[in-house]
């Protein structure tokens, strides 16, 4: 997998080199980075990259022109490649869209900054336009960096474990479990029984409730579209009860 990233702050790119499995992947050739400079592609002796936006008002819009000779470089580089534009405007990020983009042979990040990106690329120069989340930052290369991360652990050989990724909460669609480990009691906190128990069963229940319960308080928009097993809803329909008991007990009108 290669990933092509467009910005007019390539150093910031060698954060992924500093440890862990991005760093291995990039080490092993399962993945590279490469960048592109789009300051490299301004015609003036300034290199200016941005200009006012047309229309007034604040700030500063990237310009079309050096922006579009970077992305026709990158394509003519890799023609496979899918190009992803990083705005807060975009189709949002999530595990899924980590998925599919694991499955393409390349990908090109096309990162904003100052205000925005003049319309035109967006319309006709990218493939889609992708958000890491509600929120804005001074420019797209930390979700590029997001987006490297989050697809390169899905990329084959990239993880210890080949299945872990595959296991993790957001691709089954519930949160994850509590984990724990060594020792089993940790300043007055101790390990639930069960997980030291030897009962693969019991704990393979209690870790499908323990989700469950989490997403219940923390993500319940995850469980409206999600298909819960029979056991699954007794132990809800259980827990209902239980707060429902809780309720009338507590009832101040009669
Ligand atoms: C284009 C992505 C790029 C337009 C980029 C800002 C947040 C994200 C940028 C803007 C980014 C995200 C209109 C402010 C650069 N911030 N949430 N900043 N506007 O993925």
């Amino acid at each position: 997998m290669t990933f092509t990233v467009l910005t007019i702050f390539p150093e910031m790119f060698s954060a992924l080199l500093v440890g862990g499995i991005v760093k291995r992947a990039i080490e092993d050739e399962r993945v590279s980075v490469e960048s592109i400079n789009i300051r490299d592609f301004a015609k003036d002796t300034h290199r200016t990259v941005d200009d006012r936006p047309y229309g007034g008002g604040s700030g500063m819009v990237m310009k079309p022109e050096p922006m579009a000779e970077a992305i026709r470089v990158a394509k003519k580089r890799h023609p496979e490649a899918k190009t992803l534009l990083l705005t807060p405007q975009g189709r949002r990020f999530n595990q899924a869209v980590a998925q599919e983009l694991a499955g393409c042979p390349g990908v090109v990040l096309v990162c904003g900054r100052y205000e925005g990106v003049d319309e035109r690329v967006r319309e006709h120069l990218v493939d889609d336009e992708v958000s890491i989340g509600d929120y804005v930052l001074t420019g797209g290369e930390l979700a590029a960096m997001v987006i490297i991360d989050a697809v390169s652990r899905l990329i084959p050989g990239t993880l210890g474990s080949e299945d872990s990724a595959q296991e993790d909460s957001f691709s089954a669609g519930l949160l994850e479990y509590p984990q724990y480990t060594r020792p089993s009691s940790f300043e007055g906190a101790d390990v639930p029984d069960v997980l030291l128990s030897g009962n693969h069963g019991a704990v393979k229940e209690w870790r499908r409730r323990a989700s469950l319960v989490r997403t219940v308080l923390n993500r319940p928009d995850l469980l409206m579209d999600h298909p819960l097993t029979p056991d699954d809803m007794a132990y809800m329909k259980k827990l209902q009860q239980d707060i429902e008991t809780i309720i009338d007990k507590n009832s101040i009108t009669p």
